[in-house]
């Protein structure tokens, strides 16, 4: 069977997060980019695929699904070898799914609110509360990695994938990650995670992209 098919866009967190998820659990995958700059995700043939129009989205033989911590629990649950990166167990996977959650609806989601405006609607400057609301999520964050290795306990899983792509988005752009030591040194021990140094390239040319249009 034809391996599955990720159209991807690497300055994108997301369609990196689902795409590091990928490499973590070994999956053979075919990428297929999706230039968002060019709009091609608003060509015809993509819409026929993802009417949201959103990178990435899976094809796993006719299966078509879209948003990033979906693939990665699908990715997760078909073809790891083991359950590492998604535990079946109740109590683990449950954890798994609320940093995922954390990541999907709180962090991701306050890393867009800053670059979104600044790449795409002419702003030029971060607003303070903004950044407030933040660095009031990276506490959090910081929190959680307190007592444990990973984001979600003493093996790296799926969560760590996810959040590893929006952390890079934040090296990337240069943000203060001085009171969180925590999450250094966790982002430190992602640089083991296959597909991190690709995940790298994507976050850099996120981080340029930003900064070019930030007032010095
Ligand atoms: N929650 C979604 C977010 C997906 C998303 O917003 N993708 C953006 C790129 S970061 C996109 O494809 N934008 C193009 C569009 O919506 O037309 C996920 O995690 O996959």
């Amino acid at each position: 069977m034809a391996p599955p098919k990720l159209y991807h866009e690497p300055r994108s967190g997301p369609s990196r997060g689902a795409l590091l998820a990928a490499r973590a659990i070994g999956v053979p995958i075919e990428v297929e980019k999706v230039d968002l700059m060019k709009k091609e995700q608003l060509k015809e043939s993509f819409l026929k695929i993802n009417p949201q129009h959103c990178v990435p989205t899976l094809d796993d033989d006719g299966f078509i699904l879209w948003e990033s911590r979906a693939i990665a629990c699908y990715l997760a649950d078909k073809f790891a070898k083991d359950d590492q990166w998604y535990p079946k167990d109740l109590q683990r996977r449950a954890l798994v799914n609320q940093r995922l959650y954390f990541d999907g609806s709180n962090l991701y989601v306050k890393i867009r609110a800053i670059c979104h405006p600044i790449l795409f609607l002419g702003e030029t400057e971060i607003k303070p509360f903004l950044r407030d609301d933040l660095n009031n999520t990276l506490k959090f964050l910081d929190g959680f990695l307190s007592s444990t290795k990973w984001v979600a306990g003493d093996n790296a899983t799926i969560a760590d994938t996810s959040i590893c792509s929006s952390v890079s988005n934040l090296f990337a752009i240069g943000w203060d990650l001085t009171n969180y030591p925590n999450i250094q040194r966790w982002y430190k021990n992602c640089a083991s995670l296959p597909g991190f140094d690709e995940n790298q390239e994507g976050a850099k040319q996120f981080g340029d992209a930003v900064k070019k249009n930030l007032k010095q």
